[in-house]
């Protein structure tokens, strides 16, 4: 058995703090960090999902095909991974479709993030046709409104950067107050089927700062049942409250990305997982568990999340606070990862998962 945890996490975060503050020391006179803002975090968005599934190892070669779109985009510009949340416009003036050019939904129009306008394998999460989406700001801007779009059937992801013909709306909402997460449930017509890019246009409050993002969704169940969640979305007239969970601080300048990231010396036959939160609200959360084999192939796993209360899990089983792999997820090549969500009830601070491999 090894162990992992939101401890391995917040180290992590520990020592880009003590990066960002010691590159800030010696480049005082360059430009201010960039600021704070946010991303759809759920289903996550590519830039910030590669950011989430990859930045503790970004350099790890088994990327290249796990990930190939997240390798990709570090290979590209391991900056704009770590800026996870600076896809966005200023003064647009309501009219998206004028000012983001056909080809360039998915990077807002931003050239830092052009990787996120190649078709391709994206990683995509399997969701039901309805669904609940998150926008995870750590800055608080609030929210005018949520835009959401789904791609037409017969949109090919792997084949073709996404254009607004490409595009239905299905949601629209009201406005949100100055605090995150951002959370609606959406429903999308049942005819998708397979990959399809989720598009949200985030409508930042504080100034006219619309934020473009693509979320790669796989619709129709095609082996991986997801849950539909229970708990009523919290409205987003009601002020929602300050997630607990410390998200990594934005206006720290990136960390140098020729440093080495670390090598994960996982044993033979053994597993490792990480619980990350991808949304709470009043009185629960939503959370995801990955699990990542070590240097061998394994049959089966067993997650047990420390600190959580599990009501509800998808892509395994939940006995208290362990989860079980499900047929289709157990096995894995070495260093394979594969993940299964849950909804916690109470607060997700002091969440840590340990993992024992079958
Ligand atoms: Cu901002």
């Amino acid at each position: 058995m090894s162990r992992s945890s939101v401890l391995r996490r917040l180290t992590a975060v520990a020592g880009t703090l003590a990066l960002g503050a010691a590159m800030v020391a010696g480049s005082a006179v360059l430009a201010a960090p960039a600021s704070a803002h946010g991303a759809v975090s759920d289903p996550p968005s590519r830039i910030y999902g590669c950011y989430d599934r990859w930045s503790a190892a970004w350099t790890d070669p088994a990327m290249q095909t796990q990930d190939p779109m997240c390798w990709n985009a570090w290979q590209s510009n391991p900056n704009a991974m770590w800026n996870w949340n600076g896809m966005f416009q200023e003064n647009v003036g309501g009219r998206h479709e004028q000012v983001i050019p056909n080809g360039k939904l998915c990077s807002a129009n931003n050239p830092t993030y052009a990787a996120a306008d190649v078709p391709g394998a994206w990683q995509t999460t399997s969701r039901p046709h309805s669904f609940r989406l998150t926008v995870h700001d750590p800055s608080n801007h609030g929210a005018d409104y949520l835009k959401i779009y789904v791609t037409k059937q017969g949109y090919d992801a792997r084949t073709k950067a996404l254009a607004w013909s490409d595009l239905e709306l299905v949601k629209t909402t009201g406005s949100y107050p100055t605090s995150s997460p951002y959370v609606t449930d959406v429903t999308v017509p049942s005819d998708r089927r397979g990959h399809h890019v989720v598009f949200t246009i985030w409508q930042a409050s504080h100034l006219d700062q619309p934020y473009y993002q693509c979320s790669d969704v796989s619709f129709g169940g095609t082996g991986n049942p997801t849950p539909n969640p229970t708990t009523p979305a919290p409205d987003p007239t009601t002020p929602a409250p300050n997630p607990t969970t410390p998200a990594p601080d934005p206006t720290t300048p990136a960390p140098n990305p020729t440093t080495p990231a670390p090598n994960p010396t996982t044993p033979a036959g053994a597993c490792t997982a990480t619980v990350t939160v991808a949304s709470s609200w009043q009185g629960g959360y939503q959370a995801t568990v990955t699990v990542k084999a070590g240097a061998s192939a394994i049959n089966g796993w067993r997650a047990t999340i420390n600190g959580a209360t599990i009501t509800q899990a998808w892509n395994g089983t939940a006995s208290g606070n362990t989860i079980t792999s499900s047929s289709w997820n157990g096995k894995l090549a070495a260093g394979a990862t594969t993940s299964a969500g849950f909804l916690g009830s109470g607060s997700p601070s002091n969440l840590s998962a340990t993992c024992t491999a079958s």
